[in-house]
């Protein structure tokens, strides 16, 4: 199979600052950020992350689409992207490193009262808490992929139990693994802290709702049960957060998306007393690392080598 082509990238990042992606694509390719109105034959890549609509129509020679991000979505949902372009996503240990800092920071700071000495700081109470074992507390990770198998191996070398929630079934040593809706429910009613790490899909849209959290493990050595997302804002019910944190449901949350971003100034989750939020921060992509990715993917697939990290359009991730 011949691949060869103008190798002419299209950028269209939008919410990331194109420049430094532009300076470094550019040191291989002839970048663009602006395409021929109608048919454009002149583009063979694009580099996108929630691009406008049509921005991808209209492309005879697109050969391959790499998302900027891990997450795909803004590719998925965008019905005037050509259905036959291959889609790549970003894996990258960068990344990865960057959302198990994430993981990890949050679940310690739940595990090890961060909420409760915070006050106690701001009334100068000085006042030692129980101290608890990592050993009593599980943490249940919703979407066992690559950001999910990584952050979980980081909180088992702290001690923490390990759950896993994924669409197929995968063994990894010491972790407890639960795959598909039948086992939703036990993987819930085995998790203290839940963290969401799955991809926005069909299936996957809402799925944080109030009857999901009210599976959740009470009675545990947190007094309560905590919710990590940093998959996806529409994953989750908003309004059923605030509710399971009213009625107790949830003893707290640590939010770094949304259904609307920038969380909108209205919010009541902006201050809320037991919701940490972050804006959509945990794992940027940074173009230092990725770019260079990209380049020696569009050389490798020019040679007639298969690409890396496709995404599998049907499943939607
Ligand atoms: P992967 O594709 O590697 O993993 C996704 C996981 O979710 C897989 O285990 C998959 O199951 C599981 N899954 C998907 N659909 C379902 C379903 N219907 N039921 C059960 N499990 C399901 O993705 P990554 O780990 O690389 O990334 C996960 C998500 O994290 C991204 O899609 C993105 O939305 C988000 N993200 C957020 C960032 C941030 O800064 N907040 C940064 C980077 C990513 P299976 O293993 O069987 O395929
Ligand atoms: C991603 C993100 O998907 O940053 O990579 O959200």
């Amino acid at each position: 199979m011949s691949n060869s082509g103008t190798g002419r990238v299209l950028l269209a990042v939008n919410a990331f600052h194109p420049q430094r992606w532009h300076e470094l694509l550019s040191a291989e390719r002839e970048v663009v950020l602006e395409r021929k109105p109608g048919i454009d034959p002149s583009i063979t890549y694009a580099v996108v992350w929630k691009q406008k609509p049509n921005m991808l129509a209209g492309l005879p020679n697109l050969k391959v689409i790499f998302s900027v991000g891990a997450g795909v979505d803004h590719i998925i949902e965008d019905a005037t992207v050509p259905a036959d372009v291959p889609v790549v996503r970003v894996i990258a240990e960068d990344l990865t490193r960057h959302m198990i800092e994430y993981v990890v920071w949050r679940v310690l700071d739940h595990h090890r009262q961060g909420r409760q000495y915070r006050e106690h700081q701001r009334l100068r109470a000085w006042h030692e808490l129980d101290q608890r074992n990592a050993g009593d507390v599980s943490v249940g990770i919703m979407g066992f992929g690559q950001l999910g198998r990584a952050a979980a191996g980081a909180l088992m070398a702290l001690g923490f139990r390990i759950n896993g929630w994924s669409r197929s079934a995968h063994a990894m040593e010491g972790v407890s693994s639960y795959s598909g809706d039948a086992g939703l429910v036990p993987f819930l009613n085995a998790t203290d802290i839940l963290v969401v790490l799955l991809p926005l899909t069909r299936a996957t849209t809402g799925i944080i709702d109030y009857k999901l959290l009210k599976e959740l493990r009470r009675r545990n050595a947190l007094g309560g049960a905590v919710l990590i997302n940093a998959g996806r804002g529409r994953l989750q019910k908003e309004a059923d957060i605030l509710r399971a944190l009213e009625d107790g449901t949830l003893k707290e949350a640590s939010l770094d998306v949304f259904e609307i971003e920038p969380l909108p100034k209205t919010s009541p989750l902006w201050n809320h007393p037991r919701v940490f939020v972050t804006p959509h921060a945990a794992a940027t992509s940074d173009p230092e690392h990725l770019a260079p990715i990209m380049l020696r993917q569009m050389t490798a697939y020019e040679r007639g080598e298969g690409l890396e990290n496709l995404i599998d359009r049907e499943a939607g991730y």
